[in-house]
């Protein structure tokens, strides 16, 4: 047979197995093995039936993702599973999938194709290739409605989630949930069904009778909503919808028309960038993949604020017991109100069990002392921000923590060496921060001090996957990556009110870029006075004669924190709707007058690009420092904590994507009009453009210099 592909019976019953570590991806070699196990299982007099299953942790999940860079260069040719599941499906005796783990993309559309599918209780299937900028590409838009039904099978080919074991079986997509042993189950299947006319899905049509158009009408209204701008989950929809008239061969061809479309888009590009960039953040050069890593069984938080308690919720939802501690009775009960608040609220949607918002809401042990953080294996401060008070909370719990107790702030801004000067521990000390809100944002940011050990790296990495959260390791700076990239691109957009553009228009311009919100917008949402105070601190690193933003202050001597007080850059209804605010912007173009500064219509091209171009240069800044490890690290960073459009790649993939040459160009553009202060370009951005190198590229040298 085949190393990845074994051939094994059980009595009458055939058992093909897929050992292709780590996911069973259907790389070169693997599909053409399986097509030869199954036929000579076929071939074999004594067999009766023949189950197909997967070695490890999974099924199948989909094709190899590697491959489709290569393709898309040229430097392979592209490959169509479509014979190989015809071949399955085309076998004269019963072929029984038997799903464990994920049977995905390709490894659902080859579940598909043979004649029956059983599965473990805790597996999914899924066709989640539009999160790749893709549509199913063997069969699944085809055989999907054929075993589902339209609305299902839309639903999952054009939004990617995976659904779980029973709604499989609900759906018809499996014919029996297996509880226990897999194999084992599989085979008595197997047996059940031996001998009998062996059902293929391609020439099922009974579900194909109900095409109501409303279906595929308000997938598309979806698709608009909640994947603006991307291009796949539409031709998902058309390729599904092709289904209701074409026959299956039809459907196919027009499927994989629509497929290679996608495969060859700068979205597919940055989407399956974004994949491998999440997946590279764990590799950290200096930190052994076998660094020791401590088990967090308890956590403690210090203040039960925004970011205190959704880092309690975090905890809670990760199954980890946690105190939290406030400093009055009337702010725990406020913290824990929201908490309880939240939980009752996923409850009321029904996306969580009363019985686990219990559960949940008994792990949190709230109160007003330090009793029990001696038991803590990690203690997460989340006091207001202000150095004081922050090293005065780390030497108290530095007193009371056991040893090998991880101390991790939230601090958005603050210097993590002078937090950990606190203590008699900075090797313990980092930073944990989250975004808001803390429980639904993805990212954390682990910020690495002087003394920081890898083993506290580790730990905090390994602590992010458990609270499903994808942690990026930044170093120690004034806003560490995310933060300190958002200082310019916000100054831009204040710059441009004051140049001229509403804040309407420079809302729009980056939101139609595809931000989920435009910059004011978002500090609006973040409330004016977080800035505020942050600049208050920071007051005395400004350096004279050189421009500041103005407005912002002004607006919040006025008590205008933006949603919070319904008025800021915009204006707030009750329902929190926006409107411009003709005395904000009246006061913008007093302010700017006074200022002496030059007033011109500015269109949405320049708008996008001083921002954006700024996020970029400050980003190449980070990455020459090694605040950042890898460009792709910022991207990350920027996809799951600032809502950057994950079909453009994050910033640094769309720099790529621009050309660094034309990104250069137009720095020299602005450094030109509006000053070397803040358009120098970054030396690294100017070496990679003069060198015509890419982000990407430095990357994969940096990698290929580390070893891996
Ligand atoms: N191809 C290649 N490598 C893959 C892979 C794949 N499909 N899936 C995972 N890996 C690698 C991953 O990079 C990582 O490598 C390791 O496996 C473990 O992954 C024809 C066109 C399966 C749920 O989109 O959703 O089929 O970092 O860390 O959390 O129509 O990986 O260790 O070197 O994520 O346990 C559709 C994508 C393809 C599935 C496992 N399939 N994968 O999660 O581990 S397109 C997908 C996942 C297709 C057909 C079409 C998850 C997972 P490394 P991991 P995990
Ligand atoms: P917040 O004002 O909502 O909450 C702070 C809480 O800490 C208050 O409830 C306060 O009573 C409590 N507190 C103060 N001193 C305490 C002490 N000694 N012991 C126990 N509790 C104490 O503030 P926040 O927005 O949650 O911010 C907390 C930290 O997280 C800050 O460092 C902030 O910069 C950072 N952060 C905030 C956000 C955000 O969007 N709000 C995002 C990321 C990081």
């Amino acid at each position: 047979m085949s190393e990845n592909v074994r051939l094994t019976r059980e009595k009458e019953i055939a058992v093909v197995t897929i050992d292709n570590p780590p996911v069973n991806a259907l790389g070169p070699g693997i599909p053409e093995a399986i097509q030869a196990a199954i036929e000579s299982a076929a071939a074999d007099a004594d067999v009766r039936a023949i189950v197909v299953m997967g070695a490890g942790r999974t099924f199948i999940a989909g094709a190899d993702i590697r491959e489709f860079g290569k393709i898309v260069r040229g430097e392979k040719p592209g490959r169509t599973l479509l014979p190989f599941l015809a071949a399955i499906e085309a076998c004269a005796k019963p072929v029984v999938m038997a799903i464990h783990g994920q049977a995905f993309g390709g490894g659902l559309e080859t579940a598909m194709a043979g004649h029956y599918r059983v599965i473990a209780a805790g597996a999914q299937v899924g066709q989640p290739e539009v999160k790749l900028g893709i549509i199913p590409g063997a069969s699944g838009t085809q055989r999907l409605p054929r075993l589902a039904g339209f609305a299902k099978a839309v639903e999952m080919c054009a939004f990617g989630e995976p659904i779980g074991a029973g709604e499989a079986l609900a759906a018809g997509i499996v014919d029996r949930i297996v509880e226990g042993d897999l194999l084992a189950g599989a085979i008595a299947f197997a047996r059940e069904i031996a001998g009998k006319e062996a059902p293929r899905t391609s020439r099922r049509e009974s579900k194909l009778r109900d095409h109501d158009p409303a279906i595929f009408a308000a997938a598309r209204a979806q698709a608009q909503k909640t994947k603006r701008g991307q291009a796949a989950p539409l031709a998902a929809i058309e390729a599904v919808e092709n289904a209701t008239r074409l026959s299956f061969e039809e459907g196919c061809a027009r499927e994989a028309q629509l497929f290679r479309e996608c495969l060859y888009s700068t979205q597919c590009k940055a989407l399956i960038h974004a994949f491998f960039a999440e997946r590279a953040v764990s590799k950290i050069p200096g930190i052994a993949a076998d660094t020791p890593v401590r088990e967090i069984r308890r956590a403690a938080v210090i203040g039960a604020g925004t970011m205190g308690g959704g880092t309690t919720l975090n905890y809670a939802n990760a199954g980890i017991p946690v105190i939290v501690k406030e400093t009055s009775q009337e702010a725990l009960d406020r913290g824990l109100a929201i908490i309880r608040k939240n939980y009752a609220g996923s409850v009321k949607k029904g996306r969580l069990a009363q019985a686990a918002m219990d559960e949940r809401m008994a792990r949190i042990t709230p109160q007003l002392s330090y009793a029990g953080f001696e038991d803590a294996d990690i203690i997460a401060e989340a006091v207001f921000e202000g150095m004081a008070l922050k090293k005065q909370v780390f030497a108290e719990i530095d007193a009371i923590a056991k040893p090998t107790c991880i101390l991790a702030s939230n601090t958005s801004y603050l210097d993590i060496d002078e937090i950990a000067s606190a203590t008699g521990r900075p090797e313990m000390v980092l930073g944990n921060h989250f975004f808001s809100p803390a429980n639904v944002m993805r990212l954390l940011e682990i910020v690495r001090g002087k003394a920081t050990s890898a083993e506290a790296i580790a730990t905090c990495m390994a602590l992010a996957r458990k609270l499903k959260k994808v942690g990026v390791l930044a170093g120690n700076c004034r806003g560490f990556i995310g933060n300190r990239m958002l200082g310019p691109y916000l100054r831009e957009a204040q710059f441009l009110v004051e140049e001229g553009a509403s804040v309407a228009a420079v809302n729009q311009a980056l939101y139609d870029f595809g931000m989920a919100m435009g910059p004011l917008a978002m500090s609006d949402l973040a409330g004016l006075d977080v800035g505020w105070r942050i600049r208050k601190e920071f007051r005395h690193l400004e350096r004279p004669g050189v421009r500041q933003p103005l407005v912002a202050d002004l607006l919040c001597e006025m008590g205008r924190f933006g949603q919070k007080t319904g008025r800021g850059w915009s204006q707030y209804d009750e329902n929190r709707a926006s409107s411009p605010d003709p005395e904000t912007e009246a006061l913008i173009e007093k302010t700017a007058r006074a200022a002496g500064i030059e007033r011109r219509d500015i269109d949405a091209a320049e708008i996008v690009d001083r921002c954006v171009l700024a996020l970029i240069n400050e980003g190449a800044k980070l990455l020459d420092e090694g605040i950042a490890l890898r460009a792709s690290d910022i991207d990350v960073v920027y996809l799951n904590g600032y809502a950057f459009p994950a079909w453009r790649g994050g910033p640094m993939f769309h720099a790529d994507t621009l050309g660094l040459d034309r990104v250069l160009a137009r720095l020299a553009e602005f450094e030109q009009r509006h000053g070397a202060e803040f358009w120098s370009p970054a030396p690294l951005l100017k070496r990679l453009a003069e060198g015509g190198k890419t982000f990407s590229s430095f990357d994969q040298e940096a990698a290929a210099a580390a070893g891996g």
